[in-house]
């Protein structure tokens, strides 16, 4: 495939254009990637490229014609364009795997306060932005695109680590580990070198979905989730009517969770959770059991994994792993 990238700062690309995975890439044939100076499309004897905006207003905006020359030129005959803009939709990595299936891809970035809306209309294919927050212009945009999408063309890098992404169904990540086994006190978790592979399995699958929910709820949505796993999600905090502090006042003067959600008008169950989540160590609640079942405890023990480790594992206290433990023994 090949990329022309169209920028006034050329000189940014050097780095990361001749580094690592982007350079083999280039290197081994599979990608040609050109960067050109959008100033060497200005016709006048101060190359000017940029000019006040009509109506007022702070900065500079891109001029239609050095900027619609230097697109014409790249794009020859094939080639898609892709402004790099703040007003873009949001770059993604399936938009990733779609532009590596492009055989000419332009890449503009843009500059300033932007580009002249005519240019857009007339020359430009799609608009993209990296995220939102408020950057200098596209050069980084457009390098990050370069990036993400470089390492899907087939054949950049190893087949198996994209069957991987893909096979991690939109969660995060877990945990990893390496050598040694323990870091300033620190073990890596037991099941990890239990060599039960089923056991690692079943831990990493629990821990990407742990993480995805705690920091990226907005992800599961359109996770590849089982219904099993779907109904076991914690569910989304909807928060308050009542303030932590509110909680935390009246639940340390000895007033009961069931009496603290009838006067707050919440749920006991959203009382001992967000007190829970506040860190306030709590009594016992009346009611059903909670925690791990004493098979599913049994199960992980076997692995070789620690009381504490249980415990983290099943989000449950110690004095709950011990007391499955010994009911499994009994
Ligand atoms: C008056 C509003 N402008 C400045 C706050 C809007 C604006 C103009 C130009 C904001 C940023 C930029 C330069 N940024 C890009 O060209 C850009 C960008 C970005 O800022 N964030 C995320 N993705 C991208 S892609 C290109």
């Amino acid at each position: 495939m090949r990329i022309d990238v169209l920028t006034l700062f050329p000189a940014m690309f050097q780095g990361p254009f001749a580094e690592s995975i982007v350079k083999r890439a280039q290197d081994s044939g599979l990608v040609e990637i050109a960067v050109k100076d959008i100033r060497e499309f200005a016709t006048d004897r101060h190359r000017t490229v940029d000019d006040t905006p009509y109506g007022g207003g702070a900065g500079m905006v891109l001029k239609a014609e050095p900027m619609s020359a230097a697109i014409r030129s790249a794009r020859g005959d094939d080639g898609h364009v892709v402004l790099l803009s703040a007003q873009g939709r949001l770059f993604d990595q399936a938009t990733a795997r779609r532009l590596a299936a492009v055989p000419h891809l332009v890449l503009v970035a843009g500059h300033y306060e932007g580009v002249d809306e005519r240019v857009i209309e007339s020359d430009v294919d799609e608009e993209l932005s990296i995220g939102d927050y408020v950057l200098t212009g596209g050069e980084l945009p457009a390098m990050i695109v370069v990036d993400a999408v470089v390492r899907v063309v087939p054949g950049v890098i190893e087949e198996a680590s994209l069957a991987h992404e893909s096979h991690t169904g939109g969660l995060l990540e877990g945990p990893q580990y390496t050598r040694p086994a323990d870091h300033a006190g620190k073990r890596v978790p037991q099941v990890l070198l239990s060599g039960d592979h089923e056991a690692i399995a079943t831990w990493r699958r629990a821990e990407a979905i742990r993480r995805t929910a705690e920091r990226r709820p907005d992800l599961l949505a359109g996770a590849d989730l089982t219904p099993e796993e779907r109904a076991r999600l914690p569910k989304a905090p909807k928060r308050p009517k009542v303030s932590d502090e509110e909680l935390i006042r009246a639940y340390r003067s000895g007033v009961g969770s069931y009496r603290i959600a009838a006067r707050f008008g919440v749920s006991p169950a959203t009382v001992r959770a967000r007190l829970r989540d506040a860190g306030v160590r709590m009594r016992p609640a009346r009611g059903t059991p909670r925690g791990p079942s004493v098979a599913e405890v049994k199960r992980m023990r076997k692995t070789g994994m620690t009381v504490r480790e249980l415990a983290t594992h099943f989000g449950v206290s110690h004095v709950t792993i011990i007391d499955r433990l010994k009911k499994s023994k009994s």
